[in-house]
């Protein structure tokens, strides 16, 4: 389905953490492309570093000079390094910004589902087969529905819960243009007491989770396994705890996990540790 990487994809990805989304290879290029610039300048002001030591070492200057150095070489060097550094942000950063922005997949297009984060865990809500969640109503909240659910919502009989920190989506092929790929993902982060940031690095994703607003991310996985979710935003005493599973299974698999590990929205809650 993918074709044989490139050995410049090799290399890119030999020292870069597993890849498991479509536009991390974008994220991987881009620090790829910095890691470049950066050796170029370690190199090239290093050996700067060293040329001016060997020039003006005092056996070879014994009298100060109080004019100074007059070459105009490091100018041009700096000059150059911001232009290389706009370039890198006008023509590689930006646009692969918009691409996410810009190119917001349709609900009915993709996996939805929310997170709510707290401390120290991570729940996840599906839709259901419908694929609308029930509504929720401030007034509703309580200690066993802290995210104000109406149980009554015809919307929400078929909304299920995960439990704690096991986070799961199916990896569904379609056909977007002809092209192979598979269908996206998109996750409503929210958080119940203070900012958290839901963090998994196979997928180059990381979005803060604030309390009081819903913010939608998406992406488009690529690799069936199990990814690591950490928090990104130190949070608390259990911070560190908040390390996660984000499943990405076949069809079947997440279809028997959906049925056999979930909970159904009406029945009691799960407890979150
Ligand atoms: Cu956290």
């Amino acid at each position: 389905m993918q074709p044989n990487p490139t050995f410049l994809e090799q290399l890119k990805q030999g020292f870069m953490p597993i890849l498991a989304s479509e536009h991390g290879k974008d994220v991987d290029h881009f620090i790829f492309l910095v890691h470049v610039l950066m050796a170029v300048l370690f190199v090239g002001w290093f050996g700067y570093f060293l040329f001016t030591l060997f020039k003006f070492r005092q056996s070879a200057n014994p009298k100060a000079d109080y004019v100074g150095a007059k070459g105009t070489f490091s100018q041009y060097a700096e000059i150059a390094v911001v232009v290389i550094e706009a370039i890198l942000l006008l023509a590689f950063a930006i646009p692969l910004w918009a691409k996410a922005v810009e190119k917001y997949p349709a609900d009915k297009d993709a996996t939805v589902m929310r997170v709510t984060a707290e401390q120290f865990s991570w729940q996840a809500r599906y839709p259901g087969k419908d694929g609308v969640f029930g509504k929720q109503e401030m007034k509703l909240i309580s200690d066993k529905n802290p995210m104000g659910y109406d149980d009554k919502d015809p919307a929400g009989k078929d909304d299920a819960s995960s439990p704690p920190k096991d986070i799961h989506v199916p990896l569904i092929p379609i056909k977007v243009d002809g092209r192979d790929t598979f269908k996206p993902v998109i996750i409503h982060l929210t958080s119940k007491d203070v900012i958290h940031s839901f963090k998994v690095t196979a997928m180059r994703m990381t979005q803060d989770c604030i309390p009081g607003m819903s913010i939608p991310i998406h992406f488009t996985p690529t690799k069936v396994g199990k990814f690591n979710i950490t928090c990104a935003q130190l949070c608390g005493n259990g911070h560190a705890s908040m390390n996660a599973q984000f499943v990405v299974d076949s069809p079947e698999d997440y279809d028997k996990w959906f049925a056999e590990k979930t909970v159904k929205a009406g029945a009691p809650k799960v407890d979150l540790e």
